[in-house]
């Protein structure tokens, strides 16, 4: 075992004595990234260690994990010149006279995999997750990884790591060939491989040669790249890297893969992924919440409404490990619920994404009932009836009377007022919204509404289940659609109105698709219904600002029963039930004939013209919500949608977006907009102020995080 006493100590790197053997232990909480000062003192470190006379060194991380890797803030507030890079650091473990061994537990990612595969051996328990991410940061492995992982792994899992980024668990890694032990006592296991090392000679990674198999692996790591990845261009770059362990001697490689990283970093994809890194973990945060907010226990959840929104969430919490209990008072709709249950598990299975007892093991975990006591000893209630607040408040005053004490009330709406609801009951404290985004089960978006009681440990309960369930919190204020509802209905308003000034449905959602979103504003609405929005439309009417330009083409669409892909006809017509669209010649001649009736002389409108006005009425209303603190950060934005409006991860969402393209030219573009005297494109003051200000989005979410 080790010793008690640090030998020295440096603010980053502990160093611990075994006998002979010098423990270096990385100490740089939360997850031990590789900071500036990490590798820093890691040499200094090694380096005293070998002049001291040690017989071996074992690496390992304070706490839960080895490392998370490079410190990922460093990209963008600048390479530390005076620091000793990560190549500099692994080359001087390669150099060791004496074994260098990793001690490998919790994250061994990115920098921290990188690291590892640099020392003369590797042991690991059973918590080690051991992955090569940067990928996903739209980076390649910038420290050697490209090069020792070939030489390590075997060839085909190597590729696929460093393409898809994809992290092994400890017992792939140990068959992969990148872990050589696997033991309970990682310490133990350590010093045991040093003075096997130690007696047989260790060989340094950069000195073995790369498995055969590489070329092929690299291929069909390449193929499997998918078209659509945000980070595809990175997975390419990976590859082109990981290729010149074949073509090149290993110094000239390792330079090439700098090269070809640093290129990366600098790409406005991987801007915008490492910027979603941390805006998604802000977006968590909420007013009055922090790590030290206690949680409610939650065990049991209950969901009302066994609709498809309903069966969506039973499916979140299931297929987490929760017994759910829904509710459905009409038994057929109940049973209609749990069949569609059912066929997502059957088809889940078919694909291979489950195994039969995993299925059964969520299936038999949701219980469907028809009575509401059932509910009486769930933890949190989910409602997610009928969109109608009568209906709503009637099914809170019912549940104010049946949950138990310190039960988490939650509403399901999509744009209803929260206070409403909250205050129709005694315990407004307990009531909060979570507004799912459907498929439930599938989209990770979850909006996390605070009405104006919700108690602070609420949130912090709801914030942090959020995360157990696989879903990303973004915590919203109170108003008509949140966040994401809210920025879309102007979006789909400029949409409407360009298809009253020219444009038509294919063009519109052709234009949008080829900027980068998942789906046209078009299709999207015939997915969804196109009676949904109508509702909403209709809501908002009662007070219209009549300098705002409306168009009533949507409400046409609905008026002669085109609900969308549900009714086979919406902006297009659907064939082989709704998987087939088509362009349809009749909702052609009914935009023709609105714009005729208007008066308006229909012309070519752009795609980029398509694009801007779609984009940049977002933009401005995100503008507003950041100004009225119904959204706290631009990041939010960033994280709502493009984790839940299919806005394209690679360019950042919208807000970065925004910053990419300039401010003041957005913000000119919309003055030019708005003296055509149509109220849809009032300034928002924010952007004004940021626009003269010569701000971006991000400058303001970084002042108020400074608050
Ligand atoms: N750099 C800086 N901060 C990091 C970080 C990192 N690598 N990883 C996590 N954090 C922060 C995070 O922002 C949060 O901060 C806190 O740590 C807890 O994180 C040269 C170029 C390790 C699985 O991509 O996947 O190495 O919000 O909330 O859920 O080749 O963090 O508390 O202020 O996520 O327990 C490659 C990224 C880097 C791994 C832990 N590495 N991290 O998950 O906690 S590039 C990665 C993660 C690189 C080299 C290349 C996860 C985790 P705050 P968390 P978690």
């Amino acid at each position: 075992m080790t010793s008690s006493a640090s030998v020295t100590s440096s603010a980053s790197v502990r160093t611990d004595m075994a006998g002979t053997i010098a423990i270096l232990t990385i100490a740089n909480p939360p997850v031990n990234s590789l900071s500036a000062n990490v590798r820093r003192d890691l040499v200094a470190a090694l380096s005293r260690s070998v002049i001291n006379g040690v017989t071996g060194v074992v690496i390992a991380g304070e706490g839960a994990n080895f490392s998370a890797g490079a410190d990922i803030q460093e990209f963008d507030s600048g390479l530390d010149p005076t620091a000793p890079d990560p190549n500099d650091v692994h080359a001087a473990i390669e150099a060791s006279p004496v074994p260098v061994v990793a001690a490998l537990r919790g994250a061994v990612l990115g920098g921290g995999l990188e690291l590892a595969l640099a020392c003369h051996g590797r042991v690991a328990d059973d918590t080690a997750r051991i992955g090569l991410p940067e990928v996903k940061l739209g980076l390649l492995p910038g420290g050697g990884g490209t090069q020792r992982l070939s030489r390590i792994a075997q060839p085909m899992i190597a590729a696929d790591m460093i393409a898809s980024g994809r992290t092994l668990a400890a017992a792939e890694a140990l068959a992969a060939g990148i872990v050589d032990r696997l033991g309970p006592d990682v310490m133990a296991a350590a010093l045991e491989l040093i003075a096997k090392l130690a007696a047989s000679g260790q060989t340094a990674t950069a000195k073995r040669p790369p498995l055969s198999g590489l070329a092929e692996a690299i291929e069909t790591a390449r193929a499997a790249i998918p078209a659509k990845s945000p980070h595809a261009e990175a997975s390419r770059t990976a590859l082109d890297s990981m290729a010149g362990a074949i073509q090149l001697p290993f110094p000239e490689a390792l330079a090439q893969e700098r090269r070809l990283f640093l290129g990366l970093m600098a790409s406005t994809a991987s801007r915008a992924l490492r910027h979603l890194f941390f805006a998604e973990r802000a977006a968590a945060n909420a007013p009055g919440v922090d790590k030290t907010t206690r949680a409610r226990a939650i065990e049991t959840v209950g969901v009302i409404g066994a609709g498809t929104m309903g069966s969506g969430i039973a499916m979140v919490f299931a297929n987490a490990g929760f017994p759910v209990t829904l509710i459905e008072r009409d038994p057929t709709a109940l049973e209609r619920g749990l069949k569609r249950i059912r066929d997502v598990y059957d088809r889940a299975v078919a694909k291979g994404d489950l195994s039969t007892s995993q299925a059964q093991q969520r299936l038999a975990d949701i219980t469907g009932r028809t009575d509401m006591p059932a509910l009486s000893h769930a933890d949190l209630i989910i409602e997610a009836a009928f969109e109608e607040m009568a209906v709503k408040l009637a099914i809170f005053a019912e549940l104010d009377k049946l949950a138990k004490q310190g039960a988490i009330l939650a509403t399901n709406t999509s744009a209803l007022d929260v206070n409403v609801i909250a205050r129709s009951t005694s315990r407004p404290a307990d009531v909060v919204g979570l507004h799912f985004f459907s498929p439930a089960h599938v989209m990770r978006l979850l909006e996390i509404v605070r009405a104006d009681e919700t108690d602070a440990q609420v949130l912090a309960t709801v914030i942090r289940l959020a995360r157990q369930v696989g879903k990303t919190p973004v915590v919203v204020g109170v108003c008509d659609g949140f966040l994401a509802n809210r920025l879309l209905y102007p979006y789909l308003r400029q949409v409407d109105l360009m298809l009253e000034e020219g444009a038509l449905p294919a063009q519109v959602d052709k234009a949008l698709t080829g900027f980068g979103l998942a789906m046209g504003p078009c299709t999207m609405l015939d997915m969804a219904g196109q009676d949904v929005a109508w509702h909403v439309r209709q809501r908002q009417l009662k007070d219209w600002n009549p300098a705002m330009r409306y168009s009533r083409l949507a409400d046409l669409l609905v008026e002669q029963g085109r609900l969308g892909s549900k009714t086979g006809a919406g902006w297009y017509r659907y064939a082989a039930g709704g998987r087939q669209k088509e362009d349809d010649p009749a909702v052609e001649a009914m935009i023709l004939a609105e714009s005729a009736r208007l008066g308006l002389a229909r012309r070519a409108i752009s795609d980029e013209e398509i694009v801007k006005r779609a984009l940049y009425a977002i933009v401005n209303e995100g503008a507003f919500a950041l100004a009225d603190g119904t959204v706290q950060r631009a990041g939010d934005i960033d994280v709502a949608y493009t984790q839940g409006v299919g806005f394209p991860a690679a360019r950042g969402g919208p807000m970065f977006w925004a910053d990419m393209v300039g401010l003041k030219a957005i913000h000119q573009e919309i003055l030019a907009l708005h003296a055509g005297g149509d109220a849809n494109w009032t300034p928002a003051p924010l952007l004004a102020a940021l626009a003269e200000s010569g701000r971006s989005f991000g400058d303001l979410d970084r002042e108020r995080q400074g608050a």
